[in-house]
């Protein structure tokens, strides 16, 4: 008899430490309910650039801003330096929704958006301004729209500069002395068939991979902007930089439409707005990288051939006119009138 009230009396306090255990989170919750604090969802955006690189400068004050703007409900973790893997890898992945956001550039998503690739076109635009003054505009956000059914939401752009060509061999002041020369370009029909047009032979390649195909000779040279050439430390490996600007397609901030399709409508104009907000930021650090790199590289011995005079280089892409004139008629006027 007493051996069974005492086991009564364990159950009990048993019994009633479980009650008192529940009670506490319960109360935990609902504190959290009256100081009117919600779940906070955290995304990943998906960089290839390194930390201090402008595109990440802007990616995180884009996080920054939606944080802001969502009173801390989305709290997004900008992985930089291609943690989650090379520009194609991170798309498939965006597309997937495995990545939530992240920051490309135009000409891969030319697979997805045809019409997106008209910003690869060479020698597109006037000058930056007139660029700026599109891409910002009507035109930027009917370009970002084309994404749509793709998977991926288009949200705003970053500077990217110009593109040129440097390589390994020899310097390059005419289309002419590209002859022979394997380029590396970005999966794109468009970037390979210039780099065709202008008598070399392309090789696409993903960007992680480049430096190491400079080095070893698999390739003879590469195109890309002053940053990237100098963060990249291609210019280690490829000292003759021609400086003919001749492409200025931009960078895309973009996010999964299935992270999309969880916003409500509130935090959709929260995260576009925050995306545009962004911008200025991003192009005031890339104005200020561009110069510190030129500076940079030519400091470490690489050799800038400066083409005062395009023609040369516009009249030997005419072929590219010719082949993609008619698709991107329309886009071509709207971003050039
Ligand atoms: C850079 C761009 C990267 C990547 C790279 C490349 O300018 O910022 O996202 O596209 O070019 O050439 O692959």
């Amino acid at each position: 008899m007493k051996k069974k009230a005492l086991t009564l009396i364990l159950v009990l306090l048993f019994v009633a430490m479980i009650l008192a255990a529940c009670g506490g989170s319960s109360e935990e919750n609902g504190s959290e309910e009256a100081s009117g604090s919600t779940e906070t969802t955290t995304l990943r955006l998906a960089e290839n650039h390194p930390d201090d690189y402008p595109t990440t400068i802007g990616d995180k004050e884009f996080a920054r801003l939606v944080e802001e703007k969502t009173d801390g409900r989305y709290v997004i973790e900008v992985y930089s330096g291609g943690q989650l893997g090379e520009e194609s890898e991170v798309l498939e992945q965006a597309q997937l929704g495995t990545i939530d956001l992240a920051r490309v550039n135009a000409i891969p998503l030319a697979q997805f958006s045809e019409d997106i690739g008209v910003l690869s076109m060479p020698y597109l635009f006037e000058d930056e301004e007139a660029k700026w003054e599109k891409l910002n505009g009507d035109v930027g956000q009917d370009l970002l729209a084309t994404l749509d059914g793709s998977n991926l939401v288009g949200l705003a752009f970053y500077d990217s500069g110009e593109r040129s060509f440097y390589n390994t061999e020899h310097p390059i002041e005419k289309p002419e002395d590209m002859a022979g020369l394997k380029i590396r370009v970005q999966n794109s029909e468009l970037a390979i068939d210039i780099v065709e047009a202008l008598g070399a032979s392309a090789t696409p390649m993903e960007y992680g991979e480049v430096y190491s195909a400079l080095q070893t000779g698999v390739i003879d040279g590469a195109e890309n902007n002053f940053p990237s050439y100098y963060t990249s430390n291609h210019y280690n490996v490829s000292p003759y930089f021609t400086v003919n600007g001749y492409q200025g397609n931009p960078e895309v901030l973009l996010a999964s439409e299935s992270l999309w399709n969880e916003l409500s409508d509130e935090d959709k104009e929260a995260f576009r707005e925050a995306a545009l907000e962004s911008v200025a930021v991003q192009r005031e650090a890339w104005a200020e990288l561009t110069e510190e790199a030129r500076d940079a590289v030519v400091e470490a011995g690489s050799e800038l051939i400066e083409v005062e005079d395009v023609s040369a280089w516009r009249d030997a892409v005419q072929p590219i006119y010719d082949k993609y004139g008619d698709q991107f008629g329309e886009w071509i006027d709207r971003l050039t009138e």
